[in-house]
């Protein structure tokens, strides 16, 4: 039994919906395993934007750094989208949270629900099996370095950046996760072209014979992007920069059935922040119909990851496979030949797996 602070951190667009399923679930884990969970919560992004006029105010950090988790959900307002020029943006407030928390590594499972195979896009023969853990490093790359304008505002520039440490430490985080699953690496890069790309090849290569028992191999980012589709059971452990790693795992998330199926834990030295890996979708905001199990499969990555509660994180994943296996689908992951009955909306939803518990 322990006593542990969670931060909820909603932010915006259906973040304030499927955050709420995610704290439900960690409500009931607490009242089954007989732990007590304590909240607060925070303000973040377009809502804080609105609010303070700082997209992750010095409270809301200073709340992060005192939890023991984070449990976040998405950042972005479509106004800025039209708004090219904008100087104060909802997703400043995701970058910096990351960097003063020195996030570095975002831990993506692509994990398929056998459930889901049929409605996917994809071939079943080709997906049955894929089960993928993307390393995408967070506090580096084009995100980071310095932008800007020039020759009176017609030329801009990002200039990506990264150093042998940041390089190191989350391939090290990702050669260790290999050992505990299939002991297969892939890093990915565009070594051919870009430079941060060959000093990332050249760090893999020269920590990789200390982890002898893991398989490396190499890929091009845009060749990664072809095989994800083409043969995904070829992965297992994948580690990429920033920008390759945002970019692949939303087209990864078509092998779990949705984007609204993908959790997402980001660690690094302190307070670790677990979100779903979509963004606010305000074109289905205030609906009721966001699919909330990346929310609540980012609970179980908290529970396990965060507290250690690694029965209480399989009580949860199992508890959705059951409420799939019944059937109950939110939009997203429904096709053709799902009932009307059980296409859900986001509390349902959440209430199916609640029941679960
Ligand atoms: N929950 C993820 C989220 O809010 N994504 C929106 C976003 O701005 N993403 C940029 C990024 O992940 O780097």
């Amino acid at each position: 039994m322990a006593t542990k602070h969670i931060l909820i951190v909603p932010g915006d667009g259906i973040g304030q919906e499927v955050t709420a399923e995610g704290k439900k679930i960690l409500d009931r884990i607490a009242a089954k395993f007989g732990h007590t969970f304590t909240y607060d919560d925070a303000l973040v992004g377009h809502a804080a934007i609105e609010a303070t006029g700082d997209p992750l105010p010095a409270v809301t950090l200073e709340k992060m750094h005192k939890a023991d988790a984070v449990l976040f959900g998405a950042v972005g307002h479509p106004k800025y989208d039209n708004d090219p020029s904008a100087k104060v943006r909802p997703e400043q407030g995701l970058l910096k949270m990351r960097k003063e928390l020195g996030l570095y590594a975002n831990l993506r499972p692509i994990k398929l629900f056998d459930e889901l195979l049929e409605a996917s896009s994809i071939k079943p023969e080709i997906l049955r099996g894929a089960d993928i853990l993307f390393f995408r490093e967070l506090t580096g790359d084009i995100y980071f370095g310095e932008k800007g304008r020039k020759n009176n505002g017609d030329t801009a520039f990002d200039i990506a950046e990264y150093s042998r440490f940041e390089v190191e430490r989350i391939a090290r985080k990702a050669f260790e996760a290999a050992r505990t699953r299939r002991k297969k690496l892939c890093s990915v890069d565009k070594a051919n072209v870009i430079e941060t790309s060959r000093l990332w090849r050249e760090v893999i290569q020269k920590i990789a014979p200390e982890y002898p028992d893991v398989e490396v191999e190499h890929q091009f980012v845009d060749a990664t992007a072809m095989l994800l589709i083409k043969d995904p059971k070829r992965f297992d452990v994948v580690v990429t920069a920033n920008l390759f790693g945002d970019i692949l795992t939303d087209e990864a998330s078509q092998i779990a059935g949705s984007m609204g199926m993908l959790a997402s834990a980001s660690i690094g030295d302190g307070t670790c922040v677990y979100e779903p890996i979509h963004g606010s979708a305000h074109d289905i905001t205030g609906k009721g119909v966001a699919n909330p199990l990346a929310s609540i499969l980012s609970a179980a990555l908290l529970l396990d990851i965060s507290f250690g509660m690694k029965a209480e994180s399989e009580a949860v994943i199992e508890a959705v496979d059951k409420v799939l296996k019944a059937g109950f689908r939110t939009g997203d992951i429904a096709d053709a030949k799902t009932p009307k009955d059980k296409i859900l909306g986001t509390a349902a939803m959440g209430d199916q797996v609640l029941a679960q518990l």
